[in-house]
């Protein structure tokens, strides 16, 4: 994960597994999180529960090797100094995958952008070499596209054999073929995936929600962000900290909403997001898309962690549409009632007990937030109860292994 200024080399992430898409705010101090417009449920930190008798903490040893290992690529995220505006603080998401399906995970990295016009820097995939060495594929994979790139997820979209990427971008986002020949296509419009006017999307996944056996895809979208109409640090009370001019946002910026693409089994999608009850009203700021079928009935549902605004829960009405639940299922708030400014999401069984538990990062000066699974698509706020109320200074992704989960800060 990232988390800097601007510049840094990538961190080397052999160890990180796929989240759907991998987002996280960079590039300012968490005290400036009070004046961005950033909403915080005030989660304050608990004590970490003592070890059971006999067991020791275990010891972690991670060193950075990206340089040695050929991951030399530079993150740009809008100015080096001095951002803006938000969209220079987001991103970037990293996918895991084996695009060649020689056995070893390769890695994709998304990337940024300027907005003062300067050199715009490309995505890069590395192929693993095995042996913890990898090689920049970027320009003979023919994925040297440039973009303002956001979030990226991946998936067999015509179940050629071969998996596809579809990366998320503020402007256009964008579906790359995989040829099985080691290189990618650029097919985002010809399969139907082109957006009529420029958005800012968020997170992405693949779900298979009508269980046709073709994956279909969700998107978050963030803020209708358009930096001509967009304040200026210190340009409005709410871009303000401790009298300090800071950059605006999400609050006070034109929220979002969410959208689902149906694959007609041929690889092409349509946008049934309004058909299927997906779309909301743009009150919403989107980050990080989850699937799962959390209440057992058989049919993948989707959740959304939403930066400050409520999050969204989408239950899936066996294929035919959805119904946001959020509210009623306890999943849109912390235990307060407070909108949290909810970041990285994953879910995985952490009690054992058959359903699937949500586990959701949020931004500064707040814990993270577990939703323990009841059943029947309710749920509580466990995150004192287990122990996970430990700090609340990381706001990165999560990563999820079996049961375990870790956070990146
Ligand atoms: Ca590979
Ligand atoms: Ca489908
Ligand atoms: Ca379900
Ligand atoms: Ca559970």
């Amino acid at each position: 994960m990232i988390r800097n200024n601007s510049f840094t080399r990538f961190a080397g992430p052999f160890f990180v597994l796929l989240c759907a898409a991998l987002l996280v705010w960079c590039g300012s101090n968490f005290a400036d999180a009070q004046g961005m417009g950033m909403a915080t449920g005030n989660g304050q930190a608990a004590p970490a529960k003592p070890l059971p008798p006999g067991m020791k903490a275990p010891v972690v040893d991670y060193r950075d090797i990206a340089a040695q290992a050929g991951l030399t690529g530079i993150n740009v995220s809008g100015a080096t100094k001095n951002k803006q505006y938000i969209i220079e603080t987001t991103g970037t998401g990293v996918a895991i995958f084996d695009y060649d399906n020689d056995g070893l995970p390769d890695i994709f990295v998304m990337n940024g952008g300027r907005l003062d016009g300067g050199l715009a820097p490309t995505h890069y995939l590395y192929h693993n070499l095995g042996g913890l060495k990898f090689e920049d594929v970027t320009a003979k994979s023919g994925l040297a596209h440039t973009g303002w790139g956001q979030g990226v997820c991946v998936g067999d979209a015509d179940n050629g054999g071969n998996v596809d990427l579809f990366v998320t971008q503020w402007g256009q986002n964008a579906f790359y073929h995989n040829l099985g020949n080691g290189k990618f296509r650029d097919e985002t419009k010809e399969r139907g995936l082109a957006s009529p006017q420029r958005r800012w999307s968020t997170g992405c996944a693949f779900i298979d929600f009508n269980r046709d056996g073709f994956l279909d895809l969700v998107v978050a979208h963030y803020i209708e962000f358009d930096p001509s109409k967009t304040p200026r640090p210190g340009d409005k009370s709410s871009c303000q900290w401790k009298g300090m001019p800071v950059l605006c946002g999400p609050r006070g910026l034109p929220a979002e909403t969410v959208s689902l693409y149906e694959n007609d089994g041929h690889g092409h999608f349509k946008d049934v997001s309004d058909q299927l009850h997906i779309t909301t009203p743009k009150n919403y700021y989107a980050f990080t898309p989850l699937t799962g079928d959390f209440d057992n009935d058989g049919w993948p549902d989707i959740y959304v962690s939403c930066d400050s605004t409520a999050n969204l829960y989408y239950h899936n009405l066996k294929g035919k549409g959805f119904e946001e639940i959020a509210g009623p299922s306890g999943v849109a708030y912390n235990e307060d009632g407070r909108e949290q400014a909810g970041m990285g999401v994953s879910a995985g069984d952490f009690n054992h007990d058959g359903l699937l538990d949500i586990f959701k990062t949020n931004f500064a000066d707040d814990t993270h937030t577990l939703y323990r699974n009841m059943g029947d698509n309710n749920f509580e706020d466990a995150t004192i109860d287990s122990g996970l109320a430990v700090n609340t200074s990381y706001l990165a992704c999560i990563i999820h292994e079996g049961a375990a989960i870790a956070v990146l800060g």
